[in-house]
């Protein structure tokens, strides 16, 4: 890696690079020259099939987000994601059969992978919500679609009935009651799909994965910073970005966790992003999108479950895992967090009520 690092244009020779962060996805390195650190990113080919379209959109994107930083006073340096060219000058490397790309480190700042004080939950929903204001211009049109029907959860739930279908792994006999969990809520599947059909949810410039650890927060003061993990922002609906957040960080447990005790969804946590995004984005959403943001948390972690229970019946080729069950247990969590949510939808729309 420390080979790869030196054929970008750092500000001197790279010293080390080790393994970085807990994304599922690229693989991450934190690169070190003698004055300065940098992100180093193996990107995932598998997932994104098309790198060149991918990096057009990371470099058009964080070039826009840059020019308006700029002009609303703002320091570009810690607010927004730089990449790093190649020394021949290209966005990304292509090296036997791999493609690297590297961001200057945004340092000072937090990457969370749970709340640990629901402040730092309001000041990530503000980082969304800005993130959304800032690219309210940008031509969405022309973004490429890197992820074909990534949040589309009826699509979801037809590729998780053809792995089923298929049991590579032989372990469909063993998931029953979760394989039933998930088609007892097959029409959910297509409502927000369907309301974006019927033109009643408008199709914006969305990120697509705002869990809580891609967005930095300032250590000190743990205001939001820049928004990272750029690969999938693509058109989408506003609910998908809300609720994302809302299964990741509303939970005070791992994404894994074993003990499904310790797994809910918090009202306070769910409160703090509310009031952040709202304030933060609140006159650009219509008053349909407002309804259905509890509806949105409920399908960002159902699909999510589906996702991995998906992955696991497959044999895992999709999410990194550390251990043959993690994609279970991942399902297990979002399945318990989705029922949580259906059972708290009064209080999750009292609440966006009185922020609306
Ligand atoms: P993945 O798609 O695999 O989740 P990310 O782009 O989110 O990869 O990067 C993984 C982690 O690396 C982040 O959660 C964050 O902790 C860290 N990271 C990524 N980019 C930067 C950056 N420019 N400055 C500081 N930390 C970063
Ligand atoms: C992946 O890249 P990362 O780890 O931030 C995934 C998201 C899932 C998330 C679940 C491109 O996100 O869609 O919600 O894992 N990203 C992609 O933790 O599939
Ligand atoms: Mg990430």
């Amino acid at each position: 890696m420390i080979s790869i690092a030196n054929l970008f244009a750092l500000d001197s020779e790279a010293v080390s690079a080790e393994p970085y962060g807990c994304g599922h996805i690229n693989a991450t390195y934190c690169v070190h020259t003698a004055h300065k650190r940098y992100i180093l990113q193996r990107i995932n080919h598998h997932v994104f099939v098309d790198v060149p379209a991918l990096m057009d959109n990371m470099a058009r994107v964080t070039a826009f987000v840059r020019e308006q930083v700029l002009a609303r006073g703002g320091n570009p340096d810690r607010e927004c994601l730089q990449l790093v060219p190649t020394k021949a000058g290209d966005s990304y490397l292509a090296k036997d059969g791999e493609f690297y790309r590297v961001f200057v480190f945004i340092e000072q700042t937090l990457s969370l992978q749970t709340v640990e004080n629901p402040i730092h939950f309001y000041y990530s929903a503000v980082a969304f919500g800005r993130f959304q204001q800032l690219l309210a211009q940008f031509p969405a049109e022309t973004l490429h679609e890197v992820i074909a029907r990534f949040h589309d959860t009826a699509d979801r739930y037809r590729l998780f009935e053809e792995a089923v279908a298929a049991d590579v792994c032989g372990r469909a006999a063993s998931v029953q009651e979760e394989i039933a969990f998930v088609r007892e809520r097959k029409d959910d599947t297509a409502v927000l799909t369907n309301l974006l059909k019927e033109g009643k949810l408008p199709l914006r410039v969305t990120h697509n994965d705002t869990k809580l650890n891609n967005v930095l927060l300032d250590d000190q003061t743990g205001e939001p910073m820049a928004v990272i993990d750029l690969d999938t922002v693509m058109p989408g609906l506003s609910v998908y970005d809300f609720g994302d957040s809302i299964r990741f960080g509303t939970n005070p447990a791992a994404e894994d966790e074993p003990d499904l005790s310790k797994v809910y969804c918090d009202l306070t946590l769910f409160e703090e992003y509310t009031r952040g995004f709202l304030e933060a984005c609140g006159d650009a959403l219509t008053d349909t999108e407002k309804d259905y943001l509890p509806y949105g948390a409920y399908m960002m972690t159902l699909e999510c479950g589906i996702r991995f229970l998906t992955d696991y019946l497959s044999g895992d080729t999709y999410f990194r895992i550390h251990d043959p069950e993690q994609n279970l247990r991942r399902c297990h969590t979002q399945f318990k967090l989705a029922a949580d949510i259906q059972n708290k939808f009064d209080e999750l729309n009292a609440i966006v009520k009185k922020y609306r």
